[in-house]
């Protein structure tokens, strides 16, 4: 442990003197699970670079073909000639897609694709004269070392003569694709008959010496190892000390599904972010490190501008790559969604061109002010919290309870659910009973299960309708083996604080323990114009709850209290973590901070990825965050909705230990559930 202090210690001091990181630096911090230490060194050497500027184009992706020669593994996009899904793209076809792009104010073409068969090297030629004749302003950023590999040999000339005839026909740069991971150890397995590492590294040199700029990827989260990712790295920056030429490291969240690997998990949000950072620390010689929302998903990229990144990549329009391999993160972002995520965690947007020239500084800034103004009060900043060392969560389900109907209902549904939490909703009850209440209470706990009642409100008025006082309608819900009261999401909205409190000691008066509330409701003022369904969290609003928890929750023995993203707000994970932080802060170590990871932590990747087996709820990738920004829970996981398993993986990517509540006698699939056995190795 003391050698670890130490040595990160070396590390930032190195930093703070500006000596350059070694390979067995970026190993050992790759190895660390200090994500925000890590973190924060990054952020202070991207801000050193960047300011708080993060850079953003207005972009379009056309990948001309799929059809492929080559069959790397990892790869759910190539197809051969005549398979199913096959296609090529005439050149008018790629004309009108740019053309639309171009009308919605694109600066960039992006082209990558497959090595077709048959494509001799005029068209290429032609595809680029054409495109480039026809938008002349537009920037040409095509083809991969790969392609150009493939474009050499088959015209049987050499490298030099096809970029210069590219670069005559308009070419403009080079994209990062085809690096994947150098070392031969993993290269070998992915993709074998690709272009080797030396020869990636030499097409970019040759280009970067006839005057192309370009760009230079890293597929990780496979079969790869720390080392073979520091690896990849050294030679990148070596190249970059020799030219100068490249414009920017763009991390590839590996997308697991549709391909050869078998790997069927996505990567995890922590090692992402780790990525990220490690790659601002160790590569010293690039101002530039990307965020590629496509990837990540927004979330995490997001999180990203915080952890090192200062390039959000643009608004991509028809990504298939990730999309093909099971990637959730849509195509498309419009400018305002990309400026509202980068202003969302509390940075600057500045519209770029290809080469990471400000388009209009000037006018970039003003615009971030204007939106800036008009959004009022900022989210809060991050405190030091200090995480716990693991992070626990029940495994249950959470049933709605509407009236008599429900009651056969819920006997069925906890039938074979001994031994797991079940929340019993009522928020939603209108017509429920006192008896139906507490027969329902009593069928789920006599079925073994650990009974928990949401929604005090409610439950305030079923007593009442039935002339009991609350003290003793919660002593009989304690006989009928309730053991917690939940505030719900309706709650609030339903009575003054000051009411809820009373609930929450009526309920403490019975010896049941309580979970309390805040919630990260929607701002009332009107969003900004082309604000993308932006209803804005009301920060004055949160400032206030957090007031009462620290000024209510001592006397009160509440002993959790979850954080909640109020309906109609759109809250971004950026805000989501910090108000966490924050709540964690103001919540002391009296009562575990709850994060509901499937109905409260927001993600703005709802959808399920091509192929994808639907055991990773997106949220997930958020996870191991949380306990860092402050969660101690995860709130009740019903195995239906998210396998527990990959919970548990995503729980330890970040070296936290998992702890399940109620879990010795689940009887889901999940059961099968080996808590003991650590993730993969390589986390
Ligand atoms: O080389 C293929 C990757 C790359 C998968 O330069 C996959 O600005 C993840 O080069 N999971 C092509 N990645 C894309 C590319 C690129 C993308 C965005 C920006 C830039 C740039 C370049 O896509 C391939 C490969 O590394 N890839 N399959 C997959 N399953
Ligand atoms: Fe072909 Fe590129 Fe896919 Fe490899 S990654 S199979 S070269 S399209």
């Amino acid at each position: 442990m003391t050698l670890a202090v130490n040595r990160m210690r070396e590390i930032e001091r190195k930093i703070e003197t500006g000596t350059r990181l070694d390979e067995s630096d970026a190993l050992f911090l790759f190895e660390s699970p200090d994500l925000m230490r890590i973190g924060a060194l990054a952020d202070q050497a991207n801000r050193r670079k960047n300011e708080d500027r993060i850079f953003y184009n207005i972009n379009r992706h056309i990948n001309p073909t799929n059809i492929c020669a080559l069959s790397c593994k990892f790869c759910a996009f190539s197809r051969k000639p005549g398979e199913e899904g096959a296609y090529a793209y005439e050149i008018d076809e790629m004309v009108e897609k740019a053309r639309a792009a171009v009308t919605q104010g694109a600066t960039e073409l992006h082209m990558v694709g497959g090595l077709h068969p048959r494509w001799p090297f005029k068209r290429y030629v032609e595809m680029i004269a054409t495109l480039h004749k026809e938008f002349p302003g537009v920037h040409l950023k095509a083809f991969t070392a790969v392609e150009l590999d493939w474009m050499a040999r088959k015209e049987r000339r050499g490298l030099g003569e096809i970029l210069q005839d590219l670069k005559n026909a308009g070419l403009g740069s080079l994209p990062g694709g085809g690096a994947e991971i150098f070392h031969p150890e993993i290269r070998d397995q992915i993709c074998d008959t690709k272009v080797s590492a030396g020869q990636w590294i030499d097409t970019h040199r040759m280009a970067h010496k006839m005057g192309l700029r370009s760009n230079c990827t890293m597929l990780y989260g496979h079969i790869e190892r720390y080392e073979h990712r520091v690896d990849h790295m050294r030679r990148l920056r070596e190249l970059q000390d020799e030219t100068g030429g490249f414009n920017v490291f763009i991390p590839l969240a590996f997308q697991p599904y549709q391909n050869d690997m078998g790997i069927g998990r996505y990567t995890f949000g922590f090692d992402d972010l780790k990525t990220i950072a490690v790659a601002r620390l160790y590569l010293d010689n690039f101002a530039n490190i990307k965020a590629y929302w496509v990837m990540m998903g927004q979330d995490i990229a997001q999180l990203g501008l915080n952890f090192g990144a200062n390039d959000f990549d643009g608004t991509v329009t028809e990504e298939k790559i990730s999309r093909m391999a099971g990637g959730r993160a849509g195509m498309v972002m419009s400018r305002s969604d990309l400026e509202h995520l980068i202003l969302r965690a509390g940075r600057t947007p500045v519209e770029r061109d290809t080469l990471y020239r400000p388009i209009d500084l000037a006018k970039s800034i003003a615009r971030a002010a204007e939106l800036r103004a008009s959004a009022g009060d900022a989210p809060p900043e991050t405190l030091p919290v200090g995480r716990g060392k693991n992070l626990s969560f029940a495994v249950g389900m959470t049933l709605n309870v509407d009236g008599l109907a429900a009651l056969a209902e819920i006997r069925e549904k906890t039938a074979n659910a001994q031994g797991s939490t079940v929340e019993i909703c009522v928020s939603n009850a209108e017509s429920l009973e006192w008896a139906q209440l507490l027969d329902t209470c009593a069928e789920v706990s006599a079925a073994g299960c650990q009974t928990i009642l949401s929604g005090l409100t409610a439950m305030a008025a079923v007593m009442t309708g039935a002339s009991i006082p609350l003290s003793k309608g919660f002593e009989a819900l304690a006989k009928s083996g309730v053991r917690r009261i939940v505030e719900s999401q309706e709650d609030a909205g339903r009575a003054r604080p000051e009411d809820l409190l009373a609930i929450h000691k009526a309920a403490h008066g019975a010896d049941i323990p309580t979970t309390g509330r805040v919630t990260l409701r929607a701002s009332t003022k009107a969003p900004h114009a082309g604000e993308a369904a932006a209803s804005r969290v009301d920060w004055t609003d949160f400032n206030s709850q957090l007031r009462a928890v620290g000024e209510g929750l001592r006397p009160l023995g509440m002993t959790s209290i979850i954080l909640g993203a109020g309906r109609g707000a759109v809250v971004t994970a950026s805000e989501y973590l910090h108000a966490l932080n924050r709540l964690k802060s103001s919540a002391g170590r009296m009562a575990d901070v709850i994060a509901p990871v499937l109905t409260e932590v927001p993600t703005l990747a709802p959808v399920m990825g091509v192929g994808s087996d639907g055991s990773q709820h997106p949220a997930q990738k958020l996870v191991a965050l949380l306990a860092d920004f402050g969660a101690d829970d995860l709130g009740v996981i019903d195995p239906a909705l998210i396998k527990v398993t990959r919970l548990a993986e995503d729980v330890r990517s970040a070296g936290l230990s998992v702890e399940v509540k109620t879990p010795e006698t689940v009887s889901w699939d999940d059961a099968a559930l080996d808590l003991r056995h650590k993730p993969a190795d390589r986390v």
